[in-house]
């Protein structure tokens, strides 16, 4: 993918807050702090187009991010992190069940897991989720510096037999090395229709 231009569109939290249903989208979801505002900005190689902290619950809107004016990628709150006050909390499943229900542009999610971890209950009732709906999921193991190579490929076997999917569909990624990069972006072009990932 040659990245030419990614700008922030908007964020949102109900559908009328929404950017018009014009272009493919991709979504970004996993548990707060696994990764996903960094691994966006690693995939558009802009250093801060994203907000990232070491703090979870950053990301805490739904938010927009035009690439290249032909496809959307878009950056949901995370899930799961409890420091993060109930009021907020609350509102966050609806608010991201809401979009993944009503978007009709939106083309698959890119579901990140955090590769020294073993799958929990969330993400397997998500993933449950996604496949009813019949939403395309790319699995991606973020972290990778954070383990040895040995121990990636252990790790990738485990979660394989955790989430029932081969070890060919969890891509191995990290923002310090960009150890994963073309492969996942690979994936995301073969979700978006053929004109908009060239
Ligand atoms: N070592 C290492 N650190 C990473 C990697 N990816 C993300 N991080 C760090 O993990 C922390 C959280 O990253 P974010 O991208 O903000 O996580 P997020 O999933 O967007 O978090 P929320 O918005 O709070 O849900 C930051 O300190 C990142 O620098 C990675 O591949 N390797
Ligand atoms: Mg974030």
């Amino acid at each position: 993918m040659h990245v030419i231009s990614a700008a922030f569109v908007t964020s949102a939290v109900q559908p009328s807050q929404y950017p018009p249903p014009n272009l493919p989208e991709i979504a970004f979801a996993g548990r707060s702090n696994v990764g996903k505002s960094t691994l966006i900005n690693r995939l558009v190689n802009r250093r801060r187009l994203v907000k990232t902290s070491a703090t979870p619950g950053r990301t805490q809107l739904i938010n927009f991010f035009d690439i290249n004016n032909a496809f959307t990628l878009v950056d949901l709150p995370g899930y799961g992190y409890a420091r993060v006050p109930e009021r907020v909390r609350r509102q966050w499943g609806p608010m991201i069940e809401r979009y993944l229900d009503h978007r009709p542009t939106l083309c698959g999610v890119v579901l990140i897991l955090d590769i020294r971890r073993r799958p929990g209950d969330q993400e397997l009732s998500f993933l449950r989720w996604l496949a009813d709906r019949e939403i395309a999921a790319v699995l991606v193991l973020t972290k990778a510096d954070k383990v040895s190579k040995n121990r990636q490929g252990k790790q990738r076997r485990v979660v394989a037999a955790d989430l029932a999917v081969s070890e060919g569909q969890l891509l191995p990624f990290s923002a310090k090395s960009r150890q994963g990069l073309p492969q996942i972006w690979q994936a995301i072009e073969n979700l978006l229709p053929p004109a908009a990932g060239s």
